[in-house]
């Protein structure tokens, strides 16, 4: 990418795509650029994490039955105070709150409803290793004068208008994708801008990196261990055994395979005796990756389905998910058929 290329801020790249579509209002570009800002308000805390008071747990219990970090709760207040005001929502959803998320009536409405994880891989957070902040933005089906619904946030992800997370590791890195190509763009600290730092971004077709989190083999079925298995030996799209990476959070993770191919799993498992179940949330987590990788050339299956064609039954339904190479992802749903 030449120097140029690399000084267009996000703002320019928004704008750019907002004339790209002869449907654009304006609004949608507005949404996403408050949920930067808010994203800028969270990095800078996390980055001086070790010096505020705010690493550890709140003691409250979240929705999910998981300890609040501290973090959390501050990066879930942050994205809920700055969007309320943005004008571009009629909703959020939070995966820190258990229902929907009203505008408060003193605001304007708009056609969006922002879905969220406000600081995923928490567990991370207290030993400085990557967290991040996912989005993924649908517009309302209900008629605008009527109260949101849940069916209005129940849409499965090939109805997303766009999603993206925003890591902050080394750097702070944006990545966002509204239907026309995946992009990443770096947070430049002394300027306080994101700059493009890879355009129409295109997963490797087969990879050489499998992640899961392996200490959960004695909870999988036999088909899964097979898969996983799979990518230790010669019987695999590569032809010889893959190297092993599993950071334990779902943004560092799937930054890693969109970059250099390979595939992420987190399968169903049966920790809960008789209840088998994937950890991972369709709305926040599932579904706008699926939208970043088959964006970039790259597929997201539970093993059977199309990530993107599940439609949820509650804000905080549970998927396994495969994702990443298209050859890495299709082997794995080929032999738990
Ligand atoms: P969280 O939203 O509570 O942080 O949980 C989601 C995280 C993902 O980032 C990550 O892929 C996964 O949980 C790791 O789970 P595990 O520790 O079971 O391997
Ligand atoms: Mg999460």
């Amino acid at each position: 990418m030449s120097q140029q290329q690399r000084q267009i801020t996000v703002t320019e790249h928004l704008l750019l795509h907002q004339k790209q579509s002869p449907t654009a209002t304006g609004m949608f570009t507005q949404l996403l650029y408050d949920l930067i800002l808010a994203a800028k308000l969270i990095s800078r805390n996390v980055t001086k994490a070790g010096l505020l008071d705010v690493l550890g747990e709140t003691g409250e219990i979240n929705v999910q039955g998981e300890d609040v970090q501290k973090l959390d709760a501050y990066a879930n207040r942050i994205i809920i105070h700055r969007m309320q005001r943005s004008g571009a929502l009629c909703a959020m959803a939070s995966e820190e709150n258990a229902d929907i998320i009203p505008i408060p009536e003193r605001f304007t409405h708009g056609d969006y409803i922002l879905i969220f994880d406000p600081l995923d891989g928490s567990s991370n957070i207290d030993v400085n290793i990557n967290v991040g902040t996912i989005f993924s933005i649908l517009r309302r089906i209900s008629p605008p004068e009527q109260d949101v619904t849940q069916s209005d946030v129940l849409q499965p992800g090939y109805k997303q208008m766009g999603a993206g997370y925003v890591m902050y590791g080394p750097s702070t890195m944006l990545v966002y994708t509204t239907g026309q190509g995946v992009h990443a763009f770096t947070l430049d600290p002394s300027v306080g801008e994101f700059l493009l730092s890879q355009n129409n971004m295109q997963i490797p077709e087969t990879g050489r990196t499998y992640s899961v989190n392996e200490g959960n083999v004695t909870f999988w079925d036999e088909k899964t261990a097979k898969a996983v298995q799979s990518f230790k030996g010669t019987d695999n799209p590569r032809g010889k055994p893959y190297t092993h990476r599993y950071v334990g959070s779902l943004v560092a993770d799937f930054h890693r395979t969109l970059l250099k191919g390979g595939i992420f799993m987190y399968p169903m498992d049966y920790k809960i005796p008789d209840h088998p179940r994937g950890k991972l949330r369709l709305l926040c987590e599932a579904s706008p990756m699926a939208m970043l990788a088959e964006q970039a050339g790259g597929v997201a299956s539970d093993g059977h389905r199309r990530i993107l064609e599940i439609v949820p039954d509650t804000l905080h339904t549970r998927v396994p998910l495969f994702i990443g190479s298209k050859n890495d992802v299709e082997h794995v749903m080929e032999i738990l058929k």
